[in-house]
């Protein structure tokens, strides 16, 4: 018997030394320490022995089990170290390594440009006001001087969704429903889309932007209509741009006048980008006609105004040197990754 309980400990010492996990471990405690284990099934056979020798024997099987247990402890400690120092190196986080790179969106073209306008007359004490798209008659054309079959209502072809409901042309709705709501001083500018019946091509589109502006207030003259264009344009364009004023007409301005910005390609000497005109046209605009104010009660004897209307897509089309308007509208990344 005492050789069998050797032999239990030389094996168990044995299979020790080969252990991987904790689960090993595990099944050697109840191989051997179980309650069906070996040494158990030894344990039990002791009713067997003669009195001198069952002491001895007992004794001898309380020190291999003590030693099983004692091995088994320092065995799992070992096991429980090395698999923590696995799974520290497996889980291993670098934070030297650079991050991975997010994609974040960006502004369109158009925003961009949008938001520098913007800037620009916020700096000057303008109020950016938005209106509806969807207007009437009286708005987008009576109220601006463009009576029912005033030839300039032939020349945009307009959208309409009734007799006299219609898309607006331009932002000027939305100056007039600001007059007939406020008073002077007024110094405000309307972004936003406007909608005209155009076939699209690379200068035209059905759907485009434009930013008017307008101030009314005593003793609003033409010269400050320049003051506030030219600041406007040398503030888009660069400081020592070269601006001019043509005479033009508009049923909703008196005088009128169309700006154009000496080309910065070729500095007036004539190009492809200007067409051989050493001139680029920006905007138009003049002093508020007096029936204008008049039809918003305001009266032209005491007050006067200038406005003006820009096209957000060709100022944005000059700035970035693009030739085809409906790349605004396609939405192509490899377009708009470029901004
Ligand atoms: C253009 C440039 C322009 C205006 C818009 C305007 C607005 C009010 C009164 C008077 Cl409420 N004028 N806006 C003035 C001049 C030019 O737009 O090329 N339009 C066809």
């Amino acid at each position: 018997m005492k050789k069998q309980l050797e032999n239990i400990r030389i094996s168990a010492e044995h299979e020790l030394s080969k252990v991987k996990s904790q689960k090993d471990i595990e099944n050697i405690r109840i191989k051997y320490l179980g309650k069906k284990g070996e040494l158990t099934n030894i344990l039990k056979q002791m009713g067997k022995l003669s009195n001198e020798e069952r002491p001895i024997i007992g004794q001898f099987a309380n020190e291999i089990r003590d030693f099983i247990a004692k091995s088994i402890d320092t065995n799992i400690k070992k096991i429980k170290e090395l698999e923590l120092d696995i799974r520290l190196s497996s889980e291993k986080i670098d934070v030297t390594l650079p991050s991975k790179r997010r994609h974040l969106g960006h502004r369109h073209p158009l925003t961009i440009v949008l938001d520098e306008v913007k800037e620009i007359f916020i700096g000057m004490g303008f109020n950016i006001v938005n209106g509806p798209e969807v207007e009437n008659d009286y708005y987008n054309f009576e109220a601006l001087n463009m009576p029912k079959h005033h030839p300039a209502r032939d020349t945009q072809d307009t959208f309409y969704i009734n007799e006299n409901t219609l898309l607006r042309t331009q932002t000027s709705c939305v100056q007039i429903r600001t007059m007939e709501k406020s008073n002077p001083p007024i110094r405000i500018i309307s972004p936003g889309r406007v909608y005209r019946s155009d076939a699209v091509d690379a200068t035209h589109s059905p759907l485009f932007h434009q930013i008017e502006g307008l101030v009314v207030d005593k003793g609003i003259t033409f010269s400050d209509l320049k003051g506030t264009l030219e600041t406007f344009i040398q503030a888009l364009y660069g400081k020592d741009s070269v601006v001019r004023f043509r005479p033009h007409h508009f049923p909703y301005t008196e005088p009128s006048a169309e700006v154009d910005v000496q080309c910065f390609s070729c500095h007036g000497k004539g190009c492809r980008l200007c067409k051989n005109e050493g001139w680029i046209e920006i905007l138009g605009c003049g002093m508020v006609h007096p029936t204008v104010l008049k039809n918003c009660d305001i009266d032209p004897e005491v007050y006067s105004g200038f406005a003006f209307g820009v096209g957000l897509e060709r100022i944005a089309m000059r700035r970035y040197n693009i030739d085809d308007m409906r790349l605004f509208y396609e939405n192509d990344v490899r377009f708009l990754n470029q901004f």
